[in-house]
């Protein structure tokens, strides 16, 4: 890869507060899970924040996503807002999925986000057919795919791959390889160390970027993003990254050491693009406090929308199934 231009100040803030913004959501969910009856599960988004923020700030409003089940911060960092998703994880109607997704199933494609899902690996063709859409509209827009190392794994992911690297399509793979699959270690579940090299067997590149770094990311992301929207196909970015809570609400991690999660933390992308931006002028400690407490503020008022928020009508339940109009029973 060359180097690109470093981004200007506008994006280097936008990339800082959208860390902060999902790191405060993240926190602050945690809590309200363990004292406030929101059904379901979660599974934090926590350490993992360089790779939604450095992504989706070299792409365009109109560019498409698919996430995962660790979706909160690919969703904020898409522009869904923050009461829209607070709101779905009070499983209220004013929710981005009418309170009927949960913290799983976000979605919402005013902001091209076309959602998260439970399924390993199954954002990945959503994403390869929106690019195909993308191309046959002529729209110039791009498709990201964020996903696991586990999904990495999945029949999906190659079977895509191979189809967006014949055809070309506007598509970037973002793999967020934090190391584990649930409890399994990648280096148990795959022969080679680096995501990345598989690209290759499908016709086209792959990097491997510190997905701790923020600034990297969109670096990575930018040249990707770039090659897409010019007609030349796909690339997959394998970020090494870490999830610094457990795989999901209730899980305690015992299956990795403390040592292991304090090295990762010490790589923390928030501090580390706090100390950039105070080494260039664009910012005093005083800002990162002051930035800190608007987000909480945001984040409260979303809690009080969420809260305040009516629950979907019972005969909700059977809509949104089945297209409006047909009827599944009949042949
Ligand atoms: C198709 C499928 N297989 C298995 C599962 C169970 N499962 C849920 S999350 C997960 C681990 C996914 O690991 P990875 O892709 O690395 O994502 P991470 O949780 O690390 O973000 C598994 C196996 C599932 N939800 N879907
Ligand atoms: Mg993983």
């Amino acid at each position: 890869m060359t180097m690109p231009d470093s981004p200007g100040p506008s994006t280097l803030r936008w990339i800082y507060r959208t860390l902060v913004t999902i790191r405060e959501f993240e926190e602050r969910l945690y809590n309200l899970f363990l004292t406030e009856a929101m059904p379901g599960t979660m599974h934090q988004y926590t350490g993992q924040e360089a790779v939604a923020a450095g992504v989706c700030a070299a792409l365009r409003p109109d560019d498409f996503i698919t996430s995962t089940h660790r979706g909160h911060g690919h969703a904020i960092a898409k522009g869904v807002s923050l009461r829209s998703l607070m709101a779905e994880m009070f499983a209220k109607d004013t929710g981005c999925c009418r309170g009927m997704g949960g913290s799983m199933h976000l979605s919402d494609p005013a902001v091209g986000m076309l959602g998260a899902t439970g399924i390993v690996g199954g954002g990945i063709p959503i994403a390869t057919g929106a690019a195909l859409s993308a191309r046959l509209r002529g729209s110039g827009q791009v498709a990201v795919a964020f996903f696991g190392d586990g999904a990495a794994n999945e029949g999906a992911f190659h079977e895509s791959l191979n189809q967006a690297g014949a055809w070309k399509l506007p598509v970037v793979y973002v793999c967020e390889n934090n190391l584990y699959g649930f409890s399994v270690p990648f280096a148990a579940a795959s022969a080679v160390p680096d995501i990345a090299r598989r690209a290759e067997g499908y016709g086209f590149s792959g990097f491997v970027v510190d997905g701790m770094d923020s600034l990297a990311v969109f670096a990575a992301a930018e040249q990707a993003v770039a090659r897409a929207r010019a007609g030349a196909g796909p690339s997959l970015l394998e970020c090494k990254t870490y999830r610094y809570r457990g795989h999901s609400r209730f899980e305690k991690p015992t299956y990795r050491t403390e040592a292991e999660v304090l090295d990762w933390q010490q790589r923390d992308p928030i501090e580390r693009l706090e100390r950039h931006l105070v080494d260039l002028g664009l910012m005093l400690a005083v800002d990162a406090a002051r930035i800190r407490q608007e987000v909480r503020a945001e984040l409260e008022d979303a809690i009080a929308f969420a809260r305040t928020s009516p629950e979907p009508p019972p005969d909700a339940a059977l809509r949104y199934v089945y297209a409006e109009g047909s009827d599944p029973l009949s042949p």
